[in-house]
């Protein structure tokens, strides 16, 4: 067993069958109200993919959270819609009324591209939740109304300016600070920052670039007491989070690292870290993320939910997600407001007075794209066609 059959579990068992009548992909692109600083890369843009699929008279949504390079993950914007038009559509469009679980059992011989297959399961559930008048949070276990919000601060050109853009957020309300660093960006700024903020919950997120030659700088990070450090080394390397996990007292936690469940078992087993990131995009979907979390759990790994930037869509199901009994930790879901300045769908999060955002009640993801920003932010959009595969 593995990857969505054992994801599927009992959850979405109760949704009724529906049937996918017809499919779109559109591309969407929303200025960021300020560039976003990696140890990887700058981004002053999203770009997102949006599944759109039609049937019994509703619509789903999905968002892909692929970027234009593969800098962060191995996917693509491109990829993921040669994925999703040539192979993952296809497979779930004009077929029989059937259940969540047989559209998604169509799918599941396409190996990888967790992005792609992630976008498809969104949109699934959307319409799925809708035909059943269930809430995506309550066909995923949730027991949370509310989201203690962190955000993740860029590097920014200095530590004051650090203490400064923090500073802003921590008046808005949020709850836990999360530092972009990188080698030689790293042990002054969270020096800065915890000096200005001695009580703040404060993390930080290297996104892969560091070593094991690093770990001395790194054990001078313990001395700060941050709740953790996110993903130092390398994507694909589980042992030597593992070493560098026994020379620290603060705990690991990883992003990168855990493309699937089988990878969030193989963490647990070599204790490669002590908390998981959890993002449905790179997991392979909302159900697969719910079962990591389920063996985090069981393992007693605490987990989070993270983001990618995403657009009001994303945002809706990250927030479901987070509502699971696992998820202790503040998550990287912030309020439509600290990414964009028009987000496309029509009631945009807002960061509640005591730093939560709302999880959404209504049936399915529980928001929709309005159509004029919606239109506004759209670059193409295109119909995929039902039937065989591409190629057979
Ligand atoms: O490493 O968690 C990350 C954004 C894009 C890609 C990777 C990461 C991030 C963030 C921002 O840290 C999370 C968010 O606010 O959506
Ligand atoms: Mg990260």
């Amino acid at each position: 067993m593995g990857g969505v059959g054992e994801a599927i579990g009992v959850r979405g068992q109760a949704l009724p069958d529906f049937r996918v009548e017809a499919a779109r992909l559109r591309l969407v692109e929303l200025p960021l109200v300020s560039p976003f600083t990696t140890s990887v890369e700058t981004q002053t843009v999203k770009q997102a993919l949006l599944v759109e699929l039609a049937g019994d008279g509703l619509v789903g949504w999905g968002e892909c959270v692929a970027d234009p390079d593969p800098s962060y993950f191995g996917e693509t914007l491109v990829t993921a819609r040669h994925v999703l038009t040539a192979y993952l559509i296809p497979a779930v469009t004009g077929t029989a009324r059937r259940t969540l679980a047989a559209h998604l059992d169509a799918v599941r011989w396409v190996r990888g591209h967790p992005m792609a297959q992630a976008a498809l399961e969104m949109a699934l559930l959307d319409l799925a939740g809708q035909v059943g008048s269930r809430s995506l949070a309550d066909v995923l276990g949730g027991v949370r109304d509310q989201i203690a919000c962190g955000v993740s601060v860029g590097i920014q050109s200095s530590a004051a300016d650090t203490v400064r853009v923090v500073e802003g957020y921590l008046s808005q309300g949020y709850r836990r600070i999360k530092l972009k660093c990188r080698p030689g960006h790293d042990l002054d700024v969270v020096a800065a920052v915890r000096q200005a903020f001695p009580d703040t919950p404060l993390t930080v997120d290297g996104n892969t670039a560091y070593t094991l030659a690093d770990a001395e700088t790194l054990r001078r990070l313990d001395r700060y007491r941050l709740d953790m450090i996110e993903q130092p080394l390398a994507h694909d390397d589980l042992v030597d989070h593992a070493e560098l996990q026994t020379r620290l007292t603060t705990a690991i936690c990883l992003d990168e690292s855990i493309p699937s469940i089988a990878a969030a078992r193989a963490a647990i087993a070599l204790r490669s870290g002590r908390i998981i990131n959890l993002k449905p995009g790179r997991m392979g979907g909302l159900l697969p993320a719910a079962a990591a979390h389920d063996h985090c759990q069981q393992a007693s790994w605490p987990t989070w939910v993270g983001g990618m930037l995403e657009t009001g869509i994303g945002r809706a199901a990250n927030l479901a997600l987070a509502a699971l009994p696992n998820n202790t930790l503040p998550g990287d879901t912030s309020a439509s407001d600290r990414y964009f300045l028009d987000d496309i769908v029509e009631e945009p999060f807002r960061l509640q007075p005591d730093g939560t955002l709302q999880v959404p009640t209504a049936p399915g993801l529980g928001v929709r794209p309005e159509a004029t920003r919606l239109d506004r932010a759209t670059v193409w959009a295109e119909r995929v066609a039902a039937g065989p595969p591409i190629g057979g």
